[in-house]
C-alpha cells in the first residue's frame, strides 16, 4: 500500500486500506461523510466570536449540562451531514437523549454512528482547543435500530476517530489497522495523511489528571498519583510532569503524539456516576484509538474495549495511554482491592490537615 505523508488524500486512503473487505466500500464513503460535517465544525469554531456562535444556550442536555451553541450546531452539521447517504441505520448523540432515527424519506444503511459533536465545550469560550468523537458499528437487521443495538462492546466498534480543533484542524482514525493522522489543508479542503500509523511509547513520564479531586479519588489513583509528585525522591524515581487542559481530545492527541497517560477516574464526589466520561462516545472510540497505537486503556479493573454497555450515556472510569503506565494502575487497583496495598494514606490526610480518609472514602464532603 503506497501512503505517502504529506500527499495521501484522506479518499485515498480509505480507498487503500477498506480495499477488499465486504462492507470497505460503505464505511469508507461514511467516514468521507463525517470528515465533511467535521471541516463544517471546523469552520465554525474557526470563526469564534465573529461568528455569533460562543456562549450557552438557555438548556441542558440529557447529562444535565449546560448545552452551548456550538454543542447544537456541531449535532446537526454530523446529522444532516450523514442521515441521507443511505450508510447508516441510526446514529446516537451525547446531546440526543433517545437514539436519531434516519427519517423515512431517506434509505437506512448497515452502520450505527455514535458520536460526542462537541467534545470539552466548556473551553470554546475561551478559545483552547476541542474536539469532535465519533465511533461507527454495524447494524445488520433491516429494521431500524432500537436503543439495545447501540449496546455493543468498544471491541466490536468498525471504525473510530476524532477531529481536534487546535492551531490546525485534524483528523485521527482508526479502521481496525492502526491509527493515523490526517492534517486539513484549509487552501484546498482535503484532509491529507501527514502522521501515518502513530505509535505511543510503552512508558511515559506525563500525567493527565484534574488534581482539583483528589480527595475524592479512590486510593489506588490517589497512590499512583502521589508517586508521580514525589518524582525522583520518590518510588518512581524520575521526575513527571503534569497537563490539564479539560479537552479530552486534546490530551489523547498529545498522548498520541507523545505519550503519556490520561486519568478521569471514579471519584465520590458524585457517588451515583462511575466516572464523567461515556462510554459509547467518548471511552470507547478514544480507547480503540490508544490500543490501535499500541497504547492501553482501562477503567483501572479491566478493559475499556471488553465492557458490555448498559445503557446508552453510560459513564465509567477512563485510564489510558502508555501501556505500562496504565499497567501499573491496574497493578494498584488489584492489590487495593485484594487489600495487599500498604494502608496508603495521601498526604491530604496528615495530621494537619482537615481531611481524614473516613470523610474522603465514605461522605465525600
Ligand atoms: P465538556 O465537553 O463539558 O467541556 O467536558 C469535557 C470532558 O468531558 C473531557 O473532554 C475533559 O477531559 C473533562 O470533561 C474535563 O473535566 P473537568 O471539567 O473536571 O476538568
Amino acid at each position: 500500500m503506497n501512503m505517502q505523508s504529506g500527499r495521501t488524500t484522506l479518499s485515498k486512503f480509505l480507498i487503500e486500506q477498506l480495499r477488499g473487505r465486504d462492507d470497505g466500500a460503505d464505511l469508507g464513503a461514511l467516514l468521507v461523510d463525517v470528515a465533511a460535517a467535521v471541516k463544517a465544525i471546523a469552520a465554525m469554531t474557526a470563526k469564534g466570536a465573529l461568528g455569533g456562535v460562543l456562549g450557552a444556550l438557555d438548556a441542558r442536555n440529557v447529562q444535565g449540562e449546560t448545552q452551548k451553541k456550538l454543542d447544537v450546531l456541531a449535532n446537526d452539521a454530523i446529522i444532516q451531514g450523514c442521515e441521507w447517504g443511505g450508510l447508516v441505520a441510526g446514529m446516537a448523540s451525547e446531546e440526543l437523549e433517545a437514539p436519531y432515527a434516519i427519517p423515512a424519506e431517506f434509505k437506512r444503511g448497515k452502520f450505527l454512528l455514535v458520536f460526542d459533536p462537541l467534545d470539552g465545550s466548556s473551553n470554546t469560550d475561551v478559545n483552547v482547543s476541542v474536539g469532535t468523537i465519533f465511533s461507527v458499528l454495524r447494524h445488520e437487521p433491516e429494521a431500524a435500530p432500537a436503543e439495545a443495538d447501540f449496546l455493543q462492546p468498544g471491541s466490536r466498534q468498525v471504525a473510530a476517530g476524532y477531529a481536534i480543533y487546535g492551531p490546525a484542524t485534524m483528523l485521527v482514525l482508526t479502521v481496525g489497522a492502526g491509527t493515523h493522522g490526517f492534517t486539513l489543508d484549509r487552501e484546498v479542503g482535503n484532509f491529507i495523511l501527514t502522521h501515518p500509523q502513530l505509535a505511543i511509547p510503552e512508558d511515559s513520564s506525563e500525567f493527565a489528571i484534574n488534581t482539583s479531586n483528589e480527595r475524592f479519588w479512590e486510593p489506588p489513583v490517589q497512590r499512583y498519583v502521589c508517586e508521580c509528585k514525589a518524582g525522583r525522591s520518590g518510588e518512581r524515581g524520575r521526575d513527571f510532569n503534569m497537563r490539564w487542559i479539560a479537552s479530552m481530545v486534546a490530551e489523547v492527541h498529545r498522548i498520541l503524539m507523545r505519550g503519556g497517560v490520561f486519568l478521569y477516574p471514579k471519584d465520590t464526589k458524585d457517588p451515583g456516576k462511575p466516572g464523567r466520561l461515556r462510554l459509547l462516545y467518548e471511552a470507547n472510540p478514544v480507547a480503540l484509538l490508544i490500543e490501535q497505537a499500541g497504547g492501553y486503556a482501562s477503567t483501572g479493573r479491566g478493559r475499556i474495549l471488553e465492557l458490555e454497555p448498559g445503557a446508552l450515556h453510560q459513564r465509567v472510569p477512563v485510564m489510558l495511554g502508555s501501556r505500562n503506565e496504565v499497567a501499573r494502575l491496574e497493578r494498584y487497583h488489584a492489590e487495593h482491592d485484594r487489600g495487599d496495598d500498604q494502608p496508603f494514606v495521601s498526604p491530604l490526610f496528615n495530621e494537619r490537615s482537615l481531611y481524614r480518609p473516613e470523610m474522603a472514602l465514605g461522605s465525600g464532603k
